[in-house]
């Protein structure tokens, strides 16, 4: 059984990954805008990972006698300047997701609640693959540059990375 507090910290991370799976999703849709095809097939695939989280999260509350809420989505950024951007603010959306599921598990042992403590963990575990992952494409960003020549490698490169989660064991393909 959630106790009232836990049980809004969860809806709470409810609209996170919701809003996370429509931010990728834009971004998906810029990159493809550009020709930008590697990059654009990643991002989906990120975006579709965010949503099987955001369902996670509503099962987990309903099958603990809670009750998930269905979020609103609001002010989703169509346009972006550069690859760079984009990455730079996926990375700033991950830090921001990872210290709201930090906060839960703190609030979790608060709350002795851990059922919902080890339910955290997988998320826990998710979210520093994402850092790790997020930081890496960085890193090539700046390898490889975003010149004429630079650009194709890079979205080649993207586009080869596997999307996957902490729940597949392998990460993202690295
Ligand atoms: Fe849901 O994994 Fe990142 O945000």
């Amino acid at each position: 059984m959630l106790s009232k507090k836990i049980e809004d910290a969860l809806n709470a991370q409810i609209t996170k990954e919701a809003n996370a799976t429509f931010y990728y999703l834009a971004m998906a849709s810029w990159a493809q805008s550009q020709a930008l095809d590697g990059t654009a097939s990643f991002l989906y695939g990120h975006s579709n990972e965010e949503n099987m989280h955001m369902h996670k999260i509503f099962n987990y509350i309903n099958e603990t006698g809670g009750h998930a809420l269905v979020p609103e989505i609001k002010n989703v950024r169509n346009d972006y300047k550069s690859i760079e951007e984009v990455f730079n603010l996926i990375l700033e959306s991950e830090l921001a997701v990872t210290q709201s599921v930090n906060n839960i598990v703190s609030m979790c042992y608060e709350e002795k609640d851990y059922a919902t403590l080890n339910f955290m963990q997988w998320f826990v575990a998710e979210q520093h693959e994402e850092e790790v992952l997020f930081r890496r494409i960085l890193d090539k960003i700046k390898l490889i540059g975003t010149d004429f020549k630079g650009i194709y490698t890079l979205d080649k490169e993207i586009g080869m990375i596997q999307v996957g989660g902490a729940s597949q064991g392998g990460g993202h393909g690295r």
